[in-house]
């Protein structure tokens, strides 16, 4: 059996960040798809492995890590070349901020179980349901920009890759797929194109994952 084995699924911003993480510090997994769409996150087999039933859960030499923020800062403890963090704690706490606009502002609003709960006990359209993901992207998005004004180089926080572009590009790939215009924010769009010339970054990309589909499928 593989040291690590990743639930994951093609699609989810989430399991991309670890897929990042992975790829950056060259730990090879196996990866198990979970299909968000076919619910197979809410099985009672999966919802042992992550309570919340939500994607990504790594597996570790048969422990359990559930969730992106944690499965990377376990990564980081136990393989810490090359780093995603600093060492300087203010530029840690930083990064983490920068990674939380994102973990706990942005994406879990536009997640699929409330995009679920909006269509169902609200009678929310398609186009409500991307007007609301939109609003709450760009909530986050706009934070991020002002922000990261204040620290980019070529990357978040300086000319070195970190924890917050593990986070930063997943969202604005699933920011684009919901039509958020991403005009506004010059200083995400260059950290973007300059973590997409990077091979690890690249191999995470939702459309090269063993579980998209062959219409999606890029090389
Ligand atoms: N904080 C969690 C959030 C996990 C999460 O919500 N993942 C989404 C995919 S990006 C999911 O599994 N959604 C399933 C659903 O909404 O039913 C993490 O970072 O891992």
């Amino acid at each position: 059996m593989a040291d690590f084995i990743l639930h994951n699924y093609f699609r989810s911003s989430t399991s991309y960040r670890v897929r990042i993480a992975l790829n950056i510090k060259k730990l090879p997994y196996e990866y198990r798809a979970v299909n968000l769409l076919k619910g197979e996150q809410l099985s009672i087999g999966y919802k042992d492995l992550n309570a919340l039933g939500g994607v990504p859960t790594l597996i570790h030499n048969d422990k359990v890590i559930p969730d992106s923020f944690a499965i990377i800062e376990y990564l980081e403890e136990l393989f810490p070349s090359p780093p995603l963090l600093p060492k300087d704690s203010y530029f840690r706490a930083r990064i983490r901020h920068a990674c939380e606009i994102i973990n706990s502002t942005a994406h879990p609003l536009g997640n699929l179980k409330v995009q679920l709960y909006l269509e169902k006990n609200h009678g929310f359209k398609p186009q409500d349901k991307e007007a609301w993901a939109c609003h709450w992207y760009a909530h986050g998005l706009d934070a991020l920009e002002t922000t990261l004004k204040n620290f980019s180089g070529t990357y978040s926080f300086g000319d070195t890759v970190t924890m917050a572009d593990l986070f930063l590009v997943p969202q604005i790939v699933t920011a684009s797929r919901f039509n958020l215009d991403l005009s506004p924010y010059p200083v995400l769009n260059k950290i973007f194109d300059n973590c997409n010339k990077l091979e690890p970054f690249l191999k995470a990309h939702p459309f090269r994952q063993p579980d998209t589909p062959a219409e999606l499928r890029i090389s």
